[in-house]
């Protein structure tokens, strides 16, 4: 039997810092903020919050470039501040994962003005610096091919001392050297300085790119751009476990630890495996990619790929079925900081379907066998902006970069991109990143009403926001609640008991369908998600000792043998 576990039992809820909410009318939202709301998030029946990183940084890609792991963002507050709310989190019994960041670091973090200081700085080799290449013309070269996630060139090239570094993310972002012993060792200490201020875990960014083929070769030609993606040569690379297995004796076994693998690139049963399974001894779960980029187009994030309820089964169906043959955990996860928000890309934000369609992803994210991390603001069905916002709304460096490589292919021609701005009203990072809408008023309560928010607020808060759920039984904040003590009081059934898939021939294709149960007690549960905006019909004659346990429709009749689901209509069936 799945051994039990506090982390695998906990119910995670994202916090942007940013974007949350701000006690002292500069547009930002900061600690003392998030503080105020311990007791509000607790109420969901959350019981582990992932602050996104608030260390010092000059926030070139939202504090991701980490200046000094050690001191705080000024705006957002201070460490006192940040142990005030560590305190006030295991006050009320819940539990802290903080983000760590050590892929790469900011190039304002002093490591890196060392290295970048001369060739022969004793810190030089904490960060990856090559010679230049020269073509037949002699003009100077990157030393590889490899693309940056962000556009362009995954090489920088320093000025003064005539070399180039990498940085897989932005320019400003250099990847450290983690073939270094001295490196390694200033991290684990930066990781003991908040294990010991009691923070319970991390979240790994970019966690399996720190590890990279030693000879740095190039990427495999896909097409015929000057840059071509190399992910072979610098995701989970050679020396990858030994990294992760040196910081779990170095640091984390010792501590009650929750640790969460961000995992790009990697998405094969067996490399997955070699992170979670238990005999490891690595990681207690990742954020595999995949459910993220079920939109994605081919070649490119923000290529059209649209999305279909098949995707989802399949993805599901695949890591709810492969982590007990290793004996391994997992997230269950639909939404972060760097996408749309699946309510938009998913399912429906349209008026006369947002609703449901809110509460059929909540059943979704609370009835599968993984620790669920949800994104603030999905408790109330916080969506993308409209289709009315155009591309100045979008500030994000990603989108933005994209954005501007594709306009400059087309001559700069703005009327053309269309297509693009489609995408970004999907996907761009900065949906994921909207204010929360805490009420009615101008700045929706995130700010007072005469600052200037640091980005959008969505102008659907007048409609969509916490003050109008908190006392309606019907709304998306009481199901979210009430499928959160769902999970809680049947942890057995939806925590740890084995999964099932429902067959397409049986739910039809629009429908994602599944079982749990519970051999101990017999229990077992049916799950009908219907994706699709049109009436699905499933047959459950099968289940004709089962009671409808919860549902975001009414009226569902099992004596017909029969559900008939609702457009975005999910049905949870209980044999007790
Ligand atoms: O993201 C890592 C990553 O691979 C991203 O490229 C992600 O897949 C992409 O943004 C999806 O559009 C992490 C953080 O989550 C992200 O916010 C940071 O920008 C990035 O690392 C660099 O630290």
């Amino acid at each position: 039997p799945v051994e039990k576990t506090w982390w695998k039992e906990a119910i995670v809820y994202q916090i942007y810092p940013a974007s949350f909410l701000d006690s002292n009318g500069d547009g930002l939202g900061d600690i003392p903020g998030i503080i105020s709301k311990v007791p509000y998030i607790k109420s969901l029946g959350v019981d582990t919050i992932w602050l996104s990183p608030i260390f010092a940084s000059p926030q070139k890609d939202m504090g991701y470039d980490v200046a000094d792991y050690r001191s705080i963002h000024a705006p957002y507050g201070t460490v006192e501040d940040v142990q005030e709310l560590i305190d006030q989190l295991h006050a009320h019994d819940m539990r802290i994962l903080m983000d760590l960041v050590v892929n790469h670091t900011s190039d304002q973090h002093a490591w890196f003005k060392e290295s970048r200081s001369s060739k022969s700085n004793s810190k030089r080799d904490w960060y990856i610096w090559r010679d230049p290449k020269y073509d037949a013309q002699g003009n100077r070269k990157e030393p590889n091919n490899w693309k940056s996630v962000f556009g362009g060139s995954a090489w920088a090239f320093d000025e003064l001392t005539g070399q180039y570094y990498l940085a897989l993310f932005l320019p400003s972002q250099p990847d450290l050297n983690w073939e270094n012993a001295e490196m390694r060792k200033a991290t684990h200490d930066d990781m003991r300085f908040w294990l010991d201020r009691g923070v319970d875990g991390f979240r790994i960014d970019s966690m399996n790119l720190m590890s990279k083929h030693p000879d740095l070769p190039d990427g495999k030609i896909l097409n015929d751009e000057p840059y071509q993606s190399g992910a072979e040569f610098f995701a989970s690379g050679p020396k990858m476990h030994d990294y992760i297995r040196e910081i779990r004796t170095e640091v984390f076994d010792k501590y009650d630890v929750m640790t969460v693998g961000e995992l790009g690139f990697t998405k094969d049963e067996k490399s997955v495996s070699e992170y979670v399974a238990k005999d490891r001894h690595e990681l207690n779960m990742l954020f595999t990619g995949d459910i993220v980029d079920m939109d994605f187009g081919p070649n490119a994030k923000y290529e059209r790929g649209d999305f279909h309820p098949r995707k989802i089964r399949k993805i599901t169906n695949l890591w709810q079925t492969a982590m007990p043959k290793f004996d391994g955990w997992n997230t269950v996860y639909l939404d972060n900081h760097d996408s749309g928000r699946s309510l938009s890309r998913y399912a429906s934000d349209a008026p006369e379907h947002r609703s449901t369609a809110a509460k059929m992803l909540a059943t979704y994210l609370t009835t599968l066998s993984g620790t669920p991390f949800m994104l603030a603001g999905q408790e109330i069905g916080m969506a993308n902006l409209g289709k009315d916002y155009g591309v100045d709304a979008y500030i994000d460096v990603e989108g933005q970069n994209y954005y501007n490589e594709i306009l400059k292919a087309r001559g700069g021609n703005v009327s053309k991109m269309d297509d693009v701005l489609r995408e970004l009203q999907l996907k761009s990072r900065d949906h994921g990143r909207l204010p929360m809408q805490w009420d009615s008023s101008p700045n929706a309560g995130f700010t007072v009403a005469s600052a200037k928010p640091w980005m959008t607020i969505n102008k659907d808060h007048v409609q969509w926001n916490v003050a109008s759920q908190l006392d309606d039984p019907e709304s998306i904040m009481a199901y979210w609640k009430q499928m959160i003590a769902l999970r809680k009081k049947y942890s057995d059934l939806f925590v740890y008991g084995p999964y099932t898939t429902l067959e397409e021939s049986e739910t039809g294709e629009m429908v994602l369908g599944y079982e749990r149960s519970w051999s101990q007690t017999d229990q077992k549960a049916v799950v009908l998600l219907n994706f699709s905006d049109q009436v699905q019909t499933v047959p459950v004659e099968k289940y004709d000792d089962f009671r409808v346990l919860v549902s975001n429709q009414d009226g569902v009749d099992l004596a017909k043998g029969q559900v008939e689901l609702r457009p975005y209509g999910a049905v949870v069936l209980l044999n007790e």
